[in-house]
């Protein structure tokens, strides 16, 4: 009998791409979103499995109804990836954040406590645990420092998950993920931001590209390799906790001098601090810095080991830094070019 999956957040990013992962495994996938008056589906259309996917009404506030989620699509797997994800909107909504983010994870557990124990649980962690740096390539022993309520909220999250595994048996694992992009990634992400800002620059539709902290240092890989780790987490004869990484970190500007230029533009930077700009090749001022995109505590620097999950699960990242800028800035030039920027 196919094994049925239940993915809480399928409209994100990671969403879309673990439908297609475990549909491909011939999984039977339930998908949760939130009712709204327009369901926005565009990430499982363009990966073309909007069809295949079954849509069940969720949200993370709302205990009664996870409960009976749980009770109607009895999965042998549940990957929580829904959460309230972007790290600036958690300054705004620090409560909101915790609510859903970190209360919203143990409703979950209790929900699976009281449905059916067995169920195996994906917790959808973070590298905003790490925060401020503690030490570095960062693992999965290296002690948290959250600078950010979302990273605060996600802290309860992935302690919660090891107390349910700890306390009750249960198989609930939680995967420390570094950032991780595609072209399907939210256009409030600094990557998709600066790949479709260019994009439309390219075709006149923007002028200039406004930024925050051009010196924040992240180790981004790609979405799709990153479903793969969930996977195998789950399939694994003992619950855990990994970290998934590339163990390569790239600044900000770094980023974008290559998206640029894989755009046709070629970045020179001028000034200092607030007065930084980049400018083409033209002269033209392409990118500049915005204070309002500042955050009032950063995470300065992450750099995963993924070790582990190398040596466990046999899980390796095969997208790099430069194949990654290409997917995104070709994927949003063609994009901009046919009038389809969504996201
Ligand atoms: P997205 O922001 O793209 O997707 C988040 C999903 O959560 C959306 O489907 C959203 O629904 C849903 N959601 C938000 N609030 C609620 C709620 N109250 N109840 C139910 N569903 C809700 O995130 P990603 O796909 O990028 O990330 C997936 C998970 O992994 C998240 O938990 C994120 O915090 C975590 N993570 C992501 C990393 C990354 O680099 N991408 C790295 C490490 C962790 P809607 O479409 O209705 O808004
Ligand atoms: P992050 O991703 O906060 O790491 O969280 P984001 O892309 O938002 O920021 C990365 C870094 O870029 C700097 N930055 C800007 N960021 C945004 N969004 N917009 C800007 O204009 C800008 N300018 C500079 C930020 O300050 C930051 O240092 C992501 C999310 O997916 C989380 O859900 C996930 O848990 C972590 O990655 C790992």
């Amino acid at each position: 009998m196919a094994k049925r999956a239940l993915i809480t957040g399928i409209t994100g990013q990671d969403g879309a791409y673990l439908s297609r992962l475990l549909l491909e495994k011939g999984y039977e996938v339930y998908g949760t979103y939130r009712r709204s008056a327009s369901v926005n589906l565009w990430r499982l259309e363009e990966l073309g499995v909007a069809g295949d996917v079954r849509l069940v009404a969720f949200d993370l506030l709302e205990y009664s109804n996870i409960r009976r989620v749980l009770e109607k699509v009895r999965p042998d797997e549940l990957y929580n990836l829904a959460a309230q994800s972007f790290v600036a909107l958690s300054f705004e909504q620090p409560l909101y954040t915790a609510d859903v983010d970190a209360l919203g994870v143990g409703r979950i557990l209790e929900s699976i406590r009281e449905v059916d124990p067995g169920i195996r649980f994906y917790q959808a962690s973070t590298s905003e645990m790490f925060g401020k740096v503690q030490e570095t390539p960062q693992t999965e022993r290296t002690p948290f420092y959250p600078r950010s309520p979302y990273g605060v909220a996600k802290l309860y999250a992935h302690w919660i998950t090891v107390n349910y595994r700890e306390s009750y048996g249960m198989h609930a694992s939680s995967g420390i993920l570094f950032n991780h992009e595609s072209p399907l990634r939210g256009q409030e992400f600094v990557t998709r931001k600066i790949t479709s800002s260019l994009a439309r620059i390219k075709y006149g539709q923007q002028e200039v590209l406004e930024l925050g902290n051009l010196d924040a240092q992240r180790d981004w890989g790609f979405a799709g390799d990153y479903v793969e780790g969930m996977w195998r987490m789950l399939q694994q004869p003992e619950a855990d906790d990994y970290v998934l990484a590339t163990g390569v970190t790239t600044r900000v500007r770094t980023f974008v001098e290559h998206a640029a230029e894989a755009a046709g533009f070629r970045i020179t930077w001028e000034g200092e601090g607030l007065e930084e700009v980049g400018r083409d090749q033209d002269g033209r001022v392409i990118v500049r810095v915005n204070p309002e995109f500042h955050r009032p505590a950063e995470v300065d620097l992450l750099l995963g080991d993924p070790a582990k999950a190398r040596a466990r699960l046999g899980w390796e990242p095969r997208v790099d830094l430069a194949g990654l800028v290409h997917m995104m800035v070709e994927k949003d030039l063609e994009r901009v070019a046919n009038g389809k920027l969504r996201g």
